[in-house]
């Protein structure tokens, strides 16, 4: 099934006079690396392909989205649409949407709910990444240069939290020797596109320390971060975004979420467990959002306090606090 796929995708591509590479809108690094790789596997392939997100990127997230070219308009009708890492069509940037029907469509994804939108679709729930979906699908048609090895890396480094998550298999490690083995300065990479934080960044953070609230007996952490935090301190969206990880790691919490609202009444929410047998994609999915197990998002539009205590109640649920 892997080099039908793998070899259907070369071969409509390379008939193709135009190709896109789309992924989910607010895109993370696995998700544009996970584009960077199949554009430069397309290339190695002879075939040149545009890449789509759904709005300008925010530059001050790492060196890979600074030195590479996304597009924010659709150059022309292409012939054929890849998305990578997204789950469903209403995550595809509309700019995509619109073109998809002129198209023939490929589907490359790890989430295990993915609703297989596209016309051909290929997805493996249990691998770590979109880049290690990639990687495995078209091993035979690449080579594995520092270039291609850096994009995988910075993907499976970011959608594992660093190699931490339960995502993680042998499986992982497998496609990481080989990636190392092209010589690619995995410390200089981390430090790069992860560990390096502005002044506006770390003004954001602060507050977002100071927002964070305990619920269910402590099993449940909030931070909350408010349009007029943005508009103070300028930082952008994504600088807001680590606090997620440090407030689950906190002793007892079970659920830790963070509400960001970029527009005014409009809050973009992520979950994240690390506890055996809760699930955050269900208190996702109630509120039209999803993702993985241990780490999911959701929209709202609306009055905070509202928005929270849905989000509160739904968490309550699914730990079994409401019984
Ligand atoms: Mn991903």
């Amino acid at each position: 099934m892997i080099n039908n796929f793998a070899k259907k995708l070369l071969r409509e591509c390379s008939h193709a006079n135009s190709v896109a590479i789309s992924g989910h809108k607010n895109p993370d690094y696995d998700c544009l690396c996970a584009s960077l790789a199949m554009q430069e596997i397309l290339s190695q392939n002879k075939i040149k392909a545009d890449i789509l997100v759904d709005k300008p990127l925010d530059l001050s997230v790492g060196k890979v989205v600074r030195e590479n070219n996304f597009l924010t308009t659709a150059q022309k009708d292409y012939d054929v649409i890849i998305c990578v890492d997204t789950a469903e069509l209403k995550l595809v940037p509309n700019e995509i949407v619109a073109k998809k029907d002129k198209a023939i469509t490929f589907n490359i994804d790890h989430h295990k709910d993915n609703s297989m939108y596209l016309k051909y679709n290929y997805v493996k729930g249990g691998e770590s990444s979109a880049c290690e979906v990639v990687f495995n699908l078209f091993e035979k048609y690449f080579k594995l240069n520092q270039k291609l090895a850096t994009f995988f890396y910075i993907g499976i480094y970011s959608d594992t939290g660093g190699f931490i998550y339960s995502n993680v298999k042998s499986s992982t490690f497998e496609v990481l020797t080989k990636l190392a083995k092209t010589g690619i300065k995995m410390d200089e990479i981390v430090q790069e596109n992860f560990c390096s934080i502005s002044k506006e960044g770390f003004e954001i953070t602060k507050r977002a320390y100071n927002s964070v609230k305990f619920f269910g007996n402590g099993q449940i952490a909030v931070s909350t971060l408010r349009s007029n935090d943005f508009v103070e301190t300028k930082a952008s969206y994504s600088e807001g975004k680590n606090i997620v990880s440090v407030i689950q790691s906190i002793n007892g919490v079970k659920v830790a979420i963070s509400i960001s609202e970029h527009e005014k009444g409009v809050f973009h929410v992520s979950l994240r467990t690390t506890c055996d047998g809760v699930d955050v994609s269900l208190i996702a999915k109630k509120f039209n959002g999803g993702g993985h197990t241990r780490a999911s998002g959701l929209k709202m539009v609306g009055e905070y306090e509202k928005i929270l205590s849905a989000i509160l109640n739904q968490t309550k649920n699914v730990l079994g606090l409401l019984k």
